[in-house]
């Protein structure tokens, strides 16, 4: 079954950025468990700055699961990321990364590679980027695999990588690896900027897709924006695909609007 999630950003660097809730996770669960949401997808400046305890008792206290754990904080905060020219920073990128990973594994959620996935610049070229990204997702998905949880791999726009800019090419790289266990997010606002079919790039990733950043073609919730919906729900069914739409937008005209217009995009054409 498709499952419903909504993001929270704890990163001050973030502000301006594409997340639903700002301001701290009770309020964000009790907003999302009372607008029927699954799941929160949680932007957090570090692992070590998540209460664990408190966090679990506070998404039990609320019904919700967490969704997925963003890692861009070590981007935002450190300028750190995995296809950096210096050696020690990417090494850095990668344990960041990686305690990510455990405390997501701690909530039976995956971690996302977004923006720390870096891009070739300088003197690092576009092929040694890859093989560089190639080799953290080898270690970082096999990382993953022991909390029974997928790593989610983000194809982000041109304006921001110049390593996979598109779905299709983000998974025949994925099939290059060893591990089987690293799958696409598919950010529907990435998507309408690089795809030629939203629909038709998801059919044709198929096994590939593990998560869904819900978002239309302003970055506003789907419904506030041009996006075609109906054709995306119809090949994420056709798929199988039993993830998360989780809604990684801009909070306009409020945080509330924007979490109230997801849920009830997402009913209409997954009524319960
Ligand atoms: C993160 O999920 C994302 O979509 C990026 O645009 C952030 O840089
Ligand atoms: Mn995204």
């Amino acid at each position: 079954m498709i499952k419903t999630a909504i993001t929270v950003s704890l990163v001050a660097q973030a502000k301006g950025g594409p997340f639903v809730f700002w301001d701290g996770l009770e309020s964000a669960c009790a907003t999302s468990a009372r607008l029927g949401f699954d799941a929160i997808e949680i932007f957090a400046p570090s692992a070590a700055s998540i209460a664990r305890p408190a966090l679990h008792a506070r998404l039990k206290q609320h019904g919700l699961s967490a969704a997925a754990f963003g890692t861009g904080g070590g981007w935002l905060v450190h300028k750190w990321h995995l296809t950096h020219a210096d050696p020690a920073i990417r090494r850095q990128a990668r344990e960041f990364i990686r305690e990510i990973i455990d405390l997501a594994g701690e909530f039976k959620a995956p971690a996302i590679i977004g923006s720390m996935q870096g891009k070739a610049e300088g003197e690092v070229s576009r092929e040694q980027a890859l093989i560089w990204l190639a080799e953290a997702l080898e270690d970082l998905g096999a990382h993953a695999q022991q909390y029974g949880v997928p790593l989610l791999y983000e194809a982000l726009n041109r304006y921001e990588t110049n390593l996979l800019n598109r779905q299709l090419d983000a998974a025949q790289f994925f099939e290059k690896l060893k591990t089987a266990n690293v799958k696409l997010l598919c950010d529907l606002f990435h998507m309408n900027i690089e795809e030629i079919s939203n629909a038709g790039t998801l059919r044709a990733c198929g096994r590939h897709v593990g998560h869904v950043h819900f978002a239309d073609s302003n970055r506003r919730a789907i419904g506030f924006g041009h996006t075609e919906t109906a054709s995306v729900i119809a090949a994420l069914q056709a798929i199988n695909f039993n993830g998360y739409l989780s809604g990684e937008i801009l909070p306009l005209p409020d945080s509330e609007a924007a979490a109230a217009q997801t849920i009830k995009a997402i009913r209409q054409h997954l009524p319960r």
